[in-house]
């Protein structure tokens, strides 16, 4: 980002593009990378050292579909009456998402009858939000994007991306980007997974080909200095295992609000991006991949059943960095229906109906989706009744 040296602090392997899930009988090859991960020395941003082409993983057929957890579509709701409330209050106010993908957000904006635009490279996804009413591009959003719809549709109060902007290499051309497109007092909202949440919960499985930015408050104010920016509120949230929203507007248009600098406090006190900090971390996740595989194996081998529960994406690197193959887990459930069917990335393992989950009970599950923890446990209280337990393997191995 800033063109300082990158120091690697951890190596997750060869791992496929998370997204791609396989058919059955697919005969071309599998894209494999190398997941490694580095901190800058100079601003100290956290990184992928490879880059996948994002062609390859954001296409007509991605698969993550936003509105398949309740918890994210309230949260999703919650978002836009906040927005609705306190930044979409003119004549004609005009929201842009980027990464709109089904239209969770954008839904509740539409419906407010509030000028808006997504923004989704992803075609399949972006239909099903047009679907809904939203008005979507299917393009990825960057500077020429941004000309366009600063041309076409004015000027927006709020650029907002959830889940997106770590997702994107090339920050410059966003930040040019949004330069042309926010209007003077506009602000670019964007929530993505916290390194403070990751590197404390060592959920190393935020790690994957999408994920290619690990943002904190300070590689954050960095990041909004270089391009007139000025980050001037921040908001821990607990939805996906912990992410920080930031408000980022033009250097002095807006007061920077209090919780900036107690998070910027808060990081140097733990010294998060410290080499030190982050090589412990890298230790840790070593030891949970020896500490899932061992319990796996013995699970095996004392001829308990064992199923895994949801093919996120964050899976394949869970799956492909402690080598779990169908050997160890026979299927994951998933309600994604353009999940169902297929294998998952790498480690191949086959992706079942929910139903399976059921007919009958394994007497362990594997929770991939540990960040719907709570959702899905309930949802699924008669597993526990049966005798069932969940794996986890997030803050460490453990058994619920
Ligand atoms: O950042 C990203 C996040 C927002 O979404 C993207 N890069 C890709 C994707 O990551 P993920 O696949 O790790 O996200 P989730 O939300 O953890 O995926 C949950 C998976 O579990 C989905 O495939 C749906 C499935 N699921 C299920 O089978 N039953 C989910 C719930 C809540 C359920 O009850
Ligand atoms: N905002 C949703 C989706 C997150 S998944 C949520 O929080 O659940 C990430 C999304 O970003 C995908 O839909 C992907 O197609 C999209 N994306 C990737 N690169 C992008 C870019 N340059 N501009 C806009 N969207 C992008």
């Amino acid at each position: 980002m800033c063109g300082g040296a990158l120091r690697e602090f951890l190596d997750l392997g060869r791992q496929p593009v998370s997204d791609a899930f396989r058919a059955p009988d697919a005969t071309d090859e599998e894209f494999f990378f190398r997941l490694a991960v580095g901190h800058c020395t100079e601003c100290t941003m956290v990184q992928l050292l490879e880059e996948v082409p994002r062609e390859k993983m954001f296409h007509a057929d991605y698969p993550y579909h936003s509105s398949g957890s309740s918890v994210m579509r309230e949260h999703f709701t919650r978002t836009a009456r906040h927005f609705l409330d306190c930044e979409l209050t003119g004549e004609d106010s005009f929201l842009v998402e980027l990464g709109c993908n089904d239209g969770v957000m954008l839904r509740t904006v539409h419906e407010a009858g509030v000028r808006h635009l997504g923004v989704e490279p992803s075609a399949g996804v972006g239909e099903v939000a047009r679907g809904k009413g939203i008005r979507v591009r299917t393009a990825f959003f960057e500077e020429s994007t941004a000309r366009e719809i600063a041309a076409e549709d004015g000027r927006a109060d709020v650029v907002y991306a959830a889940n997106t902007l770590c997702h994107i290499p090339y920050l410059d051309s966003i930040f040019r980007g949004l330069d042309a497109v926010l209007t003077g007092g506009g602000v670019f909202v964007f929530e993505d997974p916290y390194l403070g949440d990751i590197v404390e919960r060592a959920s190393f499985d935020q790690i994957y080909d999408e994920h290619f930015y690990f943002f904190t408050a300070r590689s954050v104010a960095a990041l909004a200095a270089r391009h007139g920016f000025e980050l001037v509120d921040v908001e821990r949230l607990t939805v996906h295992g912990g992410e920080v929203r930031y408000t980022l507007a033009r250097k002095g248009a807006r007061p920077v609000a209090e919780a900036v600098g107690a998070l910027l406090a808060e990081e140097t006190e733990r010294g998060l991006t410290e080499p030190a900090t982050l090589d412990a971390f890298a230790t840790r996740v070593a030891a949970i991949r020896d500490q899932l595989i061992a319990l796996l194996v013995k699970l095996k081998e004392e001829g308990h059943s064992v199923v895994a529960y949801g093919a996120t994406a964050k899976s394949a690197t869970v799956a492909n960095y402690c080598g779990i193959g169908p050997d160890l887990i026979p299927f994951v459930t998933d309600t994604t229906p353009a999940k169902q069917g297929k294998l998952t990335p790498g480690s191949h393992l086959p992706v079942v109906t929910p139903d399976r989950f059921a007919s009958p009970y394994p007497d362990y599950a594997l929770l991939f989706a540990w960040n719907h923890a709570e959702e899905i446990m309930s949802k699924e209280s008669a597993f526990r009744a049966s005798g069932g337990k969940w794996i986890l393997y997030v803050p460490d191995v453990h058994l619920v």
